[in-house]
């Protein structure tokens, strides 16, 4: 057996030498955080690569989240809707800012929000509605964004799996409010950890100002109450160079995506999910759907994997609904269809070096070939 462990994802890092000379001038300022240098630089850098009006970095994703939906000033015990079918920051998010999250159903299609099942959990306590781009799929942002203006609510995405995502053309951080990326170490694009929140109303740059950085407006000024949210200037460099290198870091994955969906497209009980038109996708995962037909069950092939010293992730199994800590506590709505996402779900390894051979692994296990 291979002996070298293949995980689901492995942190895309420039090289060793560029970074250590990146970050020599941090030893000549001394000045290695609060708004330094780097943090202007990527903040300007971005904003154009995600091809958005306005971008303001976080210190990661899930501090990102809270700080935008707290940017927005919802009354306590509001109603937000959005999906279970997600990693648990997205709610711990909502849940964090003493709102109540109404989990919607999800489309089998793609596991985004199912636009057409919103409407009917609106009432007069909803304030927003909080989707999430899962796996980069898009979701269908234009009934999404109807329902919001027809009911006066906000539209906060979380695009934490969608850097670099285009739709019709725009940078997928054009659609809503707000969207918020995630730069973790697990992501295309990372700054260690990190974050950033996209948006058009420029006043949400300076609320959320205030909110990374203690509300401080001057030495003897605090404008508002605020956490300390900020990215630091090494994170910030390791930004401007994995800047340099995502491109062919997003190149490096398509190429894989493509063999992986290619072989496995037609095999019996496997089922991918689909994509809208007009994307540009940028092969943040390879989800996969293991159906009641595939020759053994998903936990069993989850298993058989791991046997094979290959870590393929339940992401995101359970739903954040069913979890210990928000099981029934919230309102009950039917989720028939992300409870079965969630049972058939397996994201097999992805990485710009995931190597031909193991991917040709792995592909084999799941067609049978071994
Ligand atoms: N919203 C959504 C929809 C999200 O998916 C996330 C994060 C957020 C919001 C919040 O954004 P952040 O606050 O995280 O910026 C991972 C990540 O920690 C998390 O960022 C990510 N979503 C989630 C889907 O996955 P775990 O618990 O699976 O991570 P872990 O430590 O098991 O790592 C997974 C694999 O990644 C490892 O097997 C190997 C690789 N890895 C990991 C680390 C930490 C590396 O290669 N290098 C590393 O440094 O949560």
């Amino acid at each position: 057996m291979n002996t070298e462990k293949i995980l689901v994802t492995r942190t895309t890092m420039p090289p060793y030498e560029e970074y250590i000379e990146a970050i020599r001038p941090l030893w000549d300022s001394h000045w290695i955080t609060n708004m330094g240098k780097y943090h202007r630089e990527l903040e300007k850098a971005l904003t154009g690569y995600l091809d958005v009006p306005e971008l303001s970095l976080m210190v990661n994703g899930h501090m990102a989240l809270e700080m935008t939906i707290q940017a927005f000033d919802f009354p306590e015990g509001a109603e937000v809707i959005t999906t279970p079918f997600t990693f648990i920051s997205t709610t711990h998010a909502i849940v964090r800012n003493h709102l109540q999250p109404v989990f919607c159903d999800v489309k089998e299609s793609d596991g985004t929000i199912d636009e057409d099942r919103i409407e009917e959990l609106i009432t007069e306590k909803t304030v927003a509605i909080l989707p999430v781009h899962v796996y980069g799929n898009v979701c269908n942002v234009e009934a999404i964004q109807k329902i919001a203006d027809k009911y006066s609510l906000k539209v906060i995405y979380d695009a934490a799996h969608a850097f670099g995502v285009t739709y019709n053309g725009k940078g997928i951080g054009n659609y809503g409010d707000a969207a918020v990326f995630s730069f973790h170490a697990t992501k295309v694009y990372n700054t260690i950890e990190g974050g950033a929140v996209a948006f058009s109303d420029h006043r949400l740059y300076d609320r959320l100002y205030n909110l990374k950085n203690f509300g401080i407006r001057g030495e003897e000024l605090v404008v508002s109450i605020g956490a300390n949210a900020k990215m630091n200037e090494f994170s910030a460099i390791m930004g401007l160079c994995n800047l340099k290198h995502v491109d062919d870091a997003i190149r490096g994955r398509k190429k894989r995506w493509e063999l992986y969906a290619e072989k496995l497209s037609g095999t019996e009980g496997i089922r991918l999910f689909e994509r809208r038109g007009e994307t540009v996708h940028n092969y943040a995962y390879f989800p996969v759907l293991v159906k009641k037909d595939f020759r053994m069950t998903r936990d069993e092939l989850y298993q058989c994997l791991r046997e094979e010293n290959i870590y393929p992730r339940k992401y995101f199994y359970p739903l954040t609904s069913d979890q210990a800590c928000f099981k029934n506590k919230y309102k009950r709505t039917e989720l028939d269809a992300a409870r079965r996402l969630a049972e058939e779900i397996l994201v097999l390894p992805l990485y710009p070096e995931l190597e031909q051979k193991e991917l040709k692994r792995i592909i084999d296990i799941l067609s049978g070939n071994r």
